[in-house]
């Protein structure tokens, strides 16, 4: 390793003789920096940013008994799907109601807008199971067809308010 020492002793020397002590400092100070600056030498927590990517996707629901279910996006009742009827069908026992509010939901599952007919299914008392009251785009009474707080078995025979089905009847453009 005799050549490895001559060689670093010549450079030295050199350099030593070339510069001053102050400018040859300088000189490693700048390139100390410049290291740091390229390397990223310092650890950091990438926790945060990765909270924040999953923020963004929020959870598909696809029980219909839930709440949280799409099509429920403008529903304030009881789920028909909690009371012996299915989403789109009253419960036996129980008619449909003769007039209905509608909303427009997002499919989380295919991206597209439909229009979701809300009736509610008359005849019986109050069914009390899974309460649910969302009010995506919904309107106060002024706009009729898109409120969804008032009862409406109104033009039924029978006026009891049961529970509430949500029927799909369109499909947005998805090009918007
Ligand atoms: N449209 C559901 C409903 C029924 C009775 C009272 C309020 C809301």
């Amino acid at each position: 390793m005799k050549w490895f020492d001559d060689f670093f002793e010549s450079k030295s020397r050199r350099v030593a003789q070339s510069s001053s002590r102050r400018s040859a400092l300088i000189t490693i100070g700048k390139l100390f920096v410049g290291t740091a600056a390229a390397l990223p030498v310092l650890p950091f927590d990438r926790v945060g940013n990765s909270a924040h990517a999953a923020e963004g996707k929020k959870k598909v629901v696809e029980d219909d008994t839930s709440c949280d279910y799409w099509r429920y996006c403008a529903l304030d009742g009881f789920l028909c799907t909690c009371c012996g009827g299915t989403i789109s069908s009253c419960p036996p026992g129980t008619e449909i109601s003769k007039v209905t509010w509608v909303g427009t939901c997002r499919n989380p599952a295919d991206g597209k807008d439909y229009l979701i007919s809300y009736n509610d299914c008359c005849g019986v008392a109050s069914c009390g199971h899974c309460g649910c009251n969302r009010n995506e785009r919904e309107r106060p009474g002024y706009r009729l067809g898109v409120h969804n707080d008032i009862n409406w078995c109104m033009a039924n025979t029978s006026n009891s308010y049961n529970c509430t089905v949500a029927a799909i009847v369109g499909v947005g453009d998805a090009r918007n």
